[in-house]
């Protein structure tokens, strides 16, 4: 299990994915609804954008969920969530959220190091980079990119 918000899905949470994918038999890739957070995309763009980024991979499973993480986990025999650590400042709150998770359910957490690469990218920064005009090519695929370009362009008319 690969949770997040994915608003957009940028080409760090696809280098996780795409690790996840060669070291199990199925992953699920699943848009986590959280109706208190704002979002720039609604959950079937998402997972309209998921879909396109991740079907080169037919293991991957792409889905949404309104609750939980751990109850999805558990409806579907899903045994690991799999997380990426990009800094020590995500560490406090996956560590919390992780020991939560076990607590509640029995489900591992396992984190995996980012792509240095990648290591600074988050989604919230991809956002307010292009809504000031910043490149962002280089931390979206080109389809994300055009559809964030798209939505930016939407909101200012
Ligand atoms: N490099 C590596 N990994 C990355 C990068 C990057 N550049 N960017 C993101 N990631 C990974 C991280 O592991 C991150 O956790 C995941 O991708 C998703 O990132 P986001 O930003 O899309 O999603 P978040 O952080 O908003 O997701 C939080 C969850 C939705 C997973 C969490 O809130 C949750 O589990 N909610 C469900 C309700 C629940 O069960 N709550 C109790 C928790 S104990």
């Amino acid at each position: 299990m690969c949770p997040g918000s994915y608003d957009p899905v940028t080409n760090g949470h696809l280098d996780i994915i795409e690790r996840a994918s060669k070291l199990f038999d199925e992953v699920v890739v699943a848009v986590l609804i959280n109706k208190n957070k704002k979002s720039l995309f609604t959950v079937e763009e998402r997972l309209e954008m998921l879909r396109e980024v991740t079907h080169q991979w037919p293991n991957v499973r792409i889905d949404s969920w309104h609750g939980l993480l751990v109850d999805y986990c558990r409806a579907h025999e899903i045994d690991a969530i799999v997380k990426g650590l990009r800094a020590v400042s995500d560490f406090d709150y996956e560590l919390q959220m992780a020991q939560m998770n076990q607590q509640l359910s029995g489900v591992e957490t396992m984190f995996m190091s980012t792509n240095p690469l990648y290591s600074f990218l988050a989604s919230s920064l991809v956002k307010e980079v292009a809504t000031y005009g910043g490149d962002v090519s280089n931390l979206l695929p080109p389809e994300i990119e055009q559809r964030l370009r798209q939505r930016l362009a939407q909101q200012n008319a």
